[in-house]
């Protein structure tokens, strides 16, 4: 088989890839590890940048996210029990939209589908070949076959655990890592969100998020040990534990079943370049944030935006030039959500190994935060995000 971009990975960074691409003409198939109902129910990321959203919208794929999506206009930061809100659409004059992940991703199976885009699912053994050439090549197995895509150009679009970054000859790639000492116990449960609004709380037994996904279901965060058992928090446990970090005046959280529970590590990974050769790296295949800034999701799409136009210069007018900068380019956003990411981290989380210095200079930057305009200016600007290809 041949096609022009040959996308390993139906996540956010692959399948949005494989949408603009069309709508520019250009053809790709999409080959998936993983089974259709399986990508389409994966819970994870749930708050959308103001660029995202407008990239969804202009490109076809935004209706449901305008209609189900819930618009919010600030954040508010929870600190000894008293709220100060950053109001985006004051500071900012934009919104992000709690929509989840995984709706993002039936939108643009959909799109694709619709449009007789082709998605392998349950592909397996997905090998990258001859990236160093100007012929590449993609195997894997399907039906029990071996299968072979030629393309001009591989998108890995495979996330963090995918076979792309690794099959990049050693000496290629620099990593830049950091690993935090904790992790976030995640939960969801049928239980309203007891605030319109996400709440940041910055509590001395450590961080937690009230976050949403629709106006009957809460997804709530507890910072935790990174090695976490699970199994030793009951929901019961959970709650109480929520309770008391999320306590304030007048506050209640509503409680009720936890339908999901699970806990992700915390770290920050970069690899330069994002590219070797004809193979590409997006998304989370070449780069992981702590979820605090709400930011992996919103960067992935940021990278499909940059490689796009450089696909689309390159394959239209001969022009090479994008393609060459792409890694350049999409570096430069990367780097800058990657420090916001790790501020919101440094500023609301407890680490165990804070100084009472540290400790106080933690609760400086908060007091500074919530009262400088320019401070909180500067969080929201990031918070709803930065232009997508700067
Ligand atoms: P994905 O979504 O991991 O998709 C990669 C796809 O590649 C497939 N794959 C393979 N396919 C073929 N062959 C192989 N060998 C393959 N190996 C893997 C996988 O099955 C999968 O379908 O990467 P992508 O597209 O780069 O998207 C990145 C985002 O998923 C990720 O950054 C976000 O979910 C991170 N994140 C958040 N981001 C936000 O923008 N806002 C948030 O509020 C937010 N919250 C979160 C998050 C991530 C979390 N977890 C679970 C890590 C909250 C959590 C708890
Ligand atoms: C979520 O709703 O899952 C969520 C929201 C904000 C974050 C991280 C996760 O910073």
């Amino acid at each position: 088989m041949r096609t022009q971009i040959g996308i390993v990975g139906a996540g956010p960074a692959g399948l949005l890839l494989s949408h603009l691409l069309h709508l520019n003409g250009i053809e790709s198939v999409v080959l998936e590890a993983r089974s259709r109902e399986y990508v389409e129910n994966r819970i994870r990321a749930g708050v959308l940048e103001y660029p995202v959203q407008q990239l969804l919208i202009e490109s076809g794929v935004g209706a449901r996210m305008l209609a189900e999506g819930l618009p919010h206009n600030g954040i508010n930061l929870r600190v000894e029990g008293q709220d100060h809100r950053i109001d985006f659409k004051a500071l900012t004059g934009k919104h992000v939209m709690v929509y989840s992940q995984h709706n993002v991703v039936q939108d643009l199976i959909a799109a694709r589908l619709a449009a007789g885009g082709q998605i392998v699912f349950e592909a397996a053994n997905v090998s990258v070949h001859e990236f160093q050439s100007d012929a590449p090549y993609i195997l894997y197995e399907h039906d029990g076959r071996q299968q072979r895509l030629d393309c001009a150009i591989i998108a890995g679009c495979d996330g963090y655990h995918g076979v792309c970054r690794d099959s990049i000859p050693a000496g290629v790639l620099r990593a830049f890592e950091r690993d935090y000492p904790f992790g976030w116990l995640g939960i969801r449960a049928d239980a309203p969100p007891a605030s319109e609004e996400l709440i940041y709380s910055s509590h001395p037994r450590g961080f937690a998020l009230l976050s949403m996904r629709s106006p009957t279901v809460s997804r709530l965060y507890l910072q935790c040990s990174p090695d976490e058992d699970i199994e030793a928090w009951s929901d019961n446990r959970i709650w109480a534990e929520l309770q008391t970090r999320l306590s304030r005046e007048g506050f209640a959280l509503t409680e009720g079943p936890i339908t999901q529970k699970g806990v992700t590590q915390m770290r920050s990974l970069v690899v330069e370049p994002m590219q070797c050769g004809r193979l590409f790296l997006l998304g989370d295949a070449a780069h992981i944030v702590p979820p605090t800034g709400a930011k992996g999701l919103n960067l992935a799409a940021a990278d499909v935006a940059v490689l796009t136009q450089a696909l689309v210069a390159w394959l239209r007018r001969g022009d090479a030039d994008g393609l060459n900068m792409y890694s350049e380019a999409a570096l430069r956003r990367v780097w800058k959500a990657q420090r916001f990411s790790w501020w919101m981290t440094s500023l609301l989380h407890r680490f165990v190994s804070h100084t009472p210095f540290e400790q106080r200079v933690q609760r400086a930057e908060l007091d500074f935060l919530f009262s400088s305009v320019a401070a909180s200016t500067a969080l929201a600007e990031n918070y709803v995000g930065l232009p997508l290809v700067v």
